[in-house]
């Protein structure tokens, strides 16, 4: 009797068990166990940063220039007397508005004779403006080449100017000083070969001979031009090139192979699985994140540990000339704030041109270039290798930090009616000096507050019209009153 009442409550406790163990251990343990990982053959070949010196070069560009330029710019984004940016579209997309006939486009090439290029004088306002690396669109989706391409007619030779563009363009900023990534764009409109997806037998046919073109073309380029130092792709969304991960993969490591240490952004490559930018592990496929586009991000948790930049238009949208810019038009302060934003957040931040189909630049351009060129001058210690500080935000603007420095830079863009800026630096770090960076002589006051936090009391004076960056010397350590505090 005992045996048996015995046996019927140990089934009862292990009915209990049994359902505990289901309804609350077992998938506990399943969550807290890190996912699986995905075995992929075309995922990333590396986990994190790059480590060498060409990427280090990179990392610390802070601030660098996009050149859209291209048949495209003869139209201006306008046809027949309409704007397509009324529409919302970009000027450098314009054979795709059903307004302008694909003939049309495609003679524009005829045309093209940029009279007043002087690329010596393109290098020189990009230097100025403090520009340290350069891409340039040596192809675009029209598939229209600014170099003498062997692989297609569709190229500058046919054009009354002749001449190689890309050439002139890499010589002469390169002479400048100026680093020089080519843009291309994989997908090209001029191609018979092209295929957004690939549904038959015939397309894949199709699309085998355009992936030999494509990398014929790149080869060609990085062979043509072996200073360059990366290359920033594009047109790569489409599912016949989402469908080539293991060419994409290999192309990647074909081109790193022509020039060592060349450095390609995450728009390339897709992993077998179809996924673009993060492979199907949620890591990123290339040497930097390429999805910054015409977005900043927010916290330094956005960025995901990964090496970025951030491309942006002066107008709303729209990257080649455009007689009209459309939507709001970004100050130079503006302009400023997201180098400083991109900088402080471990990025770089890339300012696009769309030159006119003469050679000559927007005089709205050329006074961007200018102002921030000159703000550069005096500031960009600030900006220059300089990466994420690690100290919380505040509202005036940004910190900075070089690596290994005992400094912090404040980049002041918004002074609150108070006249007081609010400082907080990270643990076991307090600030010893305080200083303009434009002027270190003087020094300025800094009223210490509880739990390690500062403020800097600005004099009117220096209440300024331009945004100013301040250097906060750091020692180690607690900040003394808190010490005092601990003693009593
Ligand atoms: C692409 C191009 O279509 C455009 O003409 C320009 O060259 C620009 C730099 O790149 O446009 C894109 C590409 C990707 C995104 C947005 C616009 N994106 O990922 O959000």
């Amino acid at each position: 009797m005992n045996h048996r009442n015995n046996k019927t409550n140990y089934s009862i406790v292990k009915f209990f068990l049994t359902g505990i163990l289901f309804t609350t251990l077992l998938p506990a343990i399943s969550f807290s166990q890190p996912k699986e990982k995905i075995v992929l053959q075309h995922g990333a070949h590396r986990i994190g940063k790059r480590t060498d010196a060409d990427m280090a070069k990179w990392r610390g560009y802070g601030l660098g220039q996009f050149i859209h330029w291209g048949t495209y710019s003869l139209m201006g984004g306008a046809y027949n007397g309409k704007n397509y940016s009324d529409v919302g579209g970009a000027a450098e997309w314009i054979r795709s508005w059903n307004e302008v006939p694909h003939s049309v486009y495609d003679s524009l090439y005829k045309e093209f004779n940029p009279k007043s290029f002087n690329p010596k004088q393109w290098a020189a306002m990009a230097k100025q403006m403090g520009a340290k690396y350069l891409t340039f669109t040596t192809k675009h989706h029209d598939g229209f080449c600014l170099w003498p391409s062997a692989y297609t007619d569709y190229d500058i030779t046919r054009s009354p100017y002749k001449k190689d563009i890309v050439k002139e363009v890499v010589d002469a900023y390169t002479e400048a000083g100026i680093d020089v990534y080519l843009y291309f764009s994989v997908m090209d409109w001029s191609h018979p070969d092209w295929r957004y997806d690939l549904k038959t037998k015939e397309d894949s046919i199709a699309f085998d001979r355009f992936k030999l073109f494509t990398k014929n073309q790149l080869t060609e380029l990085l062979q043509k031009y072996p200073s360059t130092k990366g290359l920033w792709f594009d047109g790569t969304w489409d599912n016949s090139w989402k469908k080539s991960g293991a060419f994409s993969d290999s192309l990647e490591q074909h081109l790193k192979s022509l020039i060592p240490g060349l450095i390609i952004g995450s728009r390339l490559r897709a992993d077998e699985k179809g996924n673009r930018h993060v492979d199907a592990n949620g890591e990123l496929m290339g040497d930097y994140e390429q999805g910054w586009e015409r977005k900043i991000p927010k916290t330094y948790a956005d960025v995901h540990g990964n090496d970025w930049d951030c491309v942006m238009t002066i107008p709303q949208n729209g990257w080649g000339y455009a007689k009209k810019w459309m939507g709001h038009w970004k100050t130079t302060k503006e302009l400023l704030e997201m180098t400083a934003q991109c900088v402080s957040l471990g990025g770089n931040f890339v300012i696009n041109f769309g030159p006119k189909a003469d050679g000559t630049f927007r005089p709205e351009e050329i006074k961007n270039a200018k102002e921030i060129g000159d703000w550069m001058k005096l500031n960009s210690t600030a900006i220059y290798n300089c990466e994420y500080a690690g100290w919380e935000k505040q509202d005036w603007g940004y910190y900075t930090k070089k690596k290994g420095e005992n400094k912090v830079y404040m980049i002041v863009f918004n002074v609150p009616v108070s006249g007081s800026l609010k400082i907080k630096p990270t643990n076991n770090t307090f600030v010893d000096k305080t200083y303009l960076l434009s002027s270190p002589q003087k020094k300025l006051s800094l009223e210490k507050l509880d739990g390690g936090a500062s403020f800097i009391h600005l004099s009117k004076a220096m209440q300024a019209k331009q945004p100013f960056v301040i250097v906060l010397e750091t020692k180690e350590g607690k900040q003394k009153n808190e010490e005092e505090k601990a003693k009593t």
